[in-house]
C-alpha cells in the first residue's frame, strides 16, 4: 500500500485533474479532505502557496497541480509522449485548460454555486459560457480527428476532464458543432477513472 498522501477538494478542478493522473499513471494516494477544520492548518503549514492539491511521498512535498503531473510524468505510466513536439502540445493545452477554461468556467460555478437560481446574475453566467465556447475552437482544432490531443492519454486528458466534468455538473454543455470534442468527452466518462475520481456531490 502506498504511503502518498494527497490533500484534495473534491470540487477543484486542479485536484481532480491530479486525481485523474494518480489513477491512469496507477498511483494510489490516501486522499484527505483538506476543508477539514482539523486538516486545514496542517496542509496549509506544508505549502507556502496556500493551495491544494499537494501531495505527499514520504519526505518530497510536492504543490501546484502542474508540478505534481509533471511528478507522475516522470514514472512508469508517463502521462507524457516522448515525441518533443507532442511534450509541448500537452504542456500548451495543459496550461490552456488552467488559464482559459478555467476562468470561463469559473464565471458560472462562482455564480450558480450554493445560490438559489432566483439569484443568479444571468450576464455573467452568460458571459462565462460564451467565453467557455469560444476557448473551444482552439481545443476542437488541436484534437481534430485523433482519439488523444497527443496520440496517447496525457496531461490534457487529466485537465480537460476535470474542467468538462464540472462544466456539465453545472449546466454548460459542449455545443453541437463541436462533435470531435463531444465525443472525446464521451470517451474520457467511459473510463473507469472518471466515476473513480470524480466530486461525489456533483457527479453520482
Ligand atoms: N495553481 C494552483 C491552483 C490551485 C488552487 O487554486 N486551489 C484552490 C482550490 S480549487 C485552493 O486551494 N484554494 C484555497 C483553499 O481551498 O483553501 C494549482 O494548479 O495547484
Amino acid at each position: 500500500m502506498s504511503s502518498w498522501i494527497l490533500y484534495d477538494k473534491p470540487e477543484c478542478p486542479f485536484c481532480w485533474k491530479v486525481r485523474l493522473a494518480l489513477y491512469e499513471t496507477g498511483q494510489e494516494a490516501r486522499l484527505v479532505d483538506s476543508q477539514s477544520p482539523e486538516q486545514r492548518p496542517v496542509w496549509q503549514a506544508l505549502t507556502p502557496k496556500k493551495t491544494v492539491p499537494v501531495l505527499v511521498d514520504g519526505d518530497r512535498l510536492i504543490y501546484e497541480s502542474n508540478v505534481i503531473l509533471e511528478y507522475l510524468a516522470d514514472l512508469p505510466g508517463t502521462l507524457l509522449p516522448t515525441a518533443p513536439a507532442d511534450r509541448i502540445k500537452a504542456r500548451l493545452i495543459n496550461s490552456y485548460s488552467d488559464t482559459v477554461i478555467g476562468p470561463a468556467l469559473r464565471e458560472v460555478i462562482f455564480e450558480k454555486r450554493g445560490k438559489p437560481e432566483s439569484e443568479w446574475d444571468r450576464a455573467r453566467i452568460q458571459a462565462g459560457v460564451e467565453a467557455f465556447e469560444q476557448a473551444l475552437d482552439y481545443l476542437a482544432d488541436q484534437l481534430g480527428n485523433s482519439e488523444f490531443f497527443t496520440g496517447q492519454y496525457s496531461l490534457p486528458e487529466c485537465a480537460l476532464t476535470a474542467r468538462f466534468g464540472l462544466a456539465e455538473a453545472y449546466g454548460v454543455a459542449i455545443p453541437e458543432r463541436f462533435t470531435n470534442l463531444q465525443e472525446w468527452f464521451a470517451r474520457m466518462k467511459a473510463r473507469p477513472s472518471y466515476r473513480a475520481t470524480a466530486p461525489r456531490q456533483l457527479i453520482g
